[in-house]
């Protein structure tokens, strides 16, 4: 028997990233599919030391009582509303996410989608597809300005900032944001981003941007009663998490016209999605891909595995994670 500790990894993985681990580990790999069902994951992790994992499957307090020989579960994905990390803490268990690689891939897809949202690019290649395109009209797919416009963003943290100065270097956007907590001042000018209230972001943006972390307080910040509060010519852009928005009402709002249209790369239990929003042409849908170019992706990867590799002992970072989200476990008591 091997005395390397056991790994699951509950992804589609690398095949390079799983012939590293191999070296340190003995690795039960998922393969082409995501292990998401939880008894799946119970028994699949029974006797594992770690887990590497993404924005899914979810780790809960049941999973880690399931399997009392895991320490680490280590994440590539910035996102961890799927790993309950108190729980994780109050059994010893490392959480690590992957934070700062994929900042700017995924502010440029934010960029991307708000474009293609505010430009109704997706409905106009479904209708030239169609075979529809048969004259000039001077109103034919125009959508509104991205140019100048004001770009509301709310949460304002590494992919908000990053988004912020694409727009306001970028593009000559006023930036308004939204956040629980202000930025310095000297954060704020060189991305030319004004606090507002939620009120005042919801009121004043012409595009608006979501990148806030989903969790119990940020759950439907974006329902029935925020986009009212829309201008009817604003546009909504969801690489947050699904769940941020309310995707009923959403798709409600976009069907009466209470805002122009919508870009959404994350829904409500993903990867179904609801139903009414596929029938509604003003709405840009993605697969929760903001993040996905394969640099990028594979930076993810390695990041995760860096911090499993510390988490046992191994390589520069021994014993120091360097995205750990509790740290704490490892102190000597
Ligand atoms: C990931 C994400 O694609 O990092 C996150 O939080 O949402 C995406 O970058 C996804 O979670 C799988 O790793």
């Amino acid at each position: 028997l091997s005395d390397k500790p056991r790994l699951l990894v509950a992804i589609p993985m690398f095949a390079e990233v799983l012939a590293a681990l191999a070296e340190h580990f003995e690795v039960d790999a998922a393969g082409e599919h995501p292990i998401e069902d939880p008894a799946e994951l119970a028994r699949r992790a029974q006797g594992c030391s770690a887990l590497l994992v993404a924005g899914m499957p979810r780790i809960d307090a049941a999973l880690l009582d399931a399997c009392p020989t895991v320490r680490a579960v280590c994440s590539m994905a910035v996102g961890y509303n799927n790993i309950d990390v108190p729980a994780c803490t109050a059994r010893g268990v490392l959480v690590s996410n992957a934070p700062d690689v994929l900042t700017e891939t995924t502010a440029d897809f934010g960029f991307a989608l708000m474009m293609a949202t505010a430009r109704r690019i997706a409905e106009s290649e479904h209708f030239l597809r169609a075979g529809q395109w048969t004259q000039w009209r001077y109103d034919l797919f125009a959508g509104s300005d991205v140019h100048g416009a004001t770009l509301g963003i709310l949460g304002m943290g590494r992919i908000g900032q990053a988004i912020a100065r694409r727009g306001h270097l970028g593009f000559g956007m006023p930036v308004i944001y939204h956040n629980r907590s202000r930025l310095p001042a000297e954060a704020e000018a060189p991305i030319g981003a004004r606090w507002v209230s939620k009120e005042d972001l919801l009121r004043e943006a012409d595009h608006l941007v979501l990148v806030v972390p989903y969790s119990a307080s940020s759950h439907h910040a974006i329902g029935a009663s925020e986009l009212a509060q829309m201008k009817p010519t604003a546009t909504l852009t969801n690489i947050a998490r699904g769940g941020v928005v309310d995707d009923a009402a959403l798709a409600q709002a976009l069907r009466d016209k209470r805002i122009a249209a919508a870009g959404l790369d994350v829904f409500e239990g993903e990867p179904a999605v609801h139903p009414d929003l596929l029938t509604v042409p003003n709405v840009v849908l993605t697969p929760h891909i903001a993040s996905a170019s394969l640099p990028t992706r594979r930076a993810m990867a390695d990041l995760a595995q860096r911090n499993l590799l510390a988490v046992f002992g191994i390589g520069a970072d021994a014993g120091r994670p360097p995205t750990a989200l509790n740290p704490e476990v490892l102190k000597p008591a």
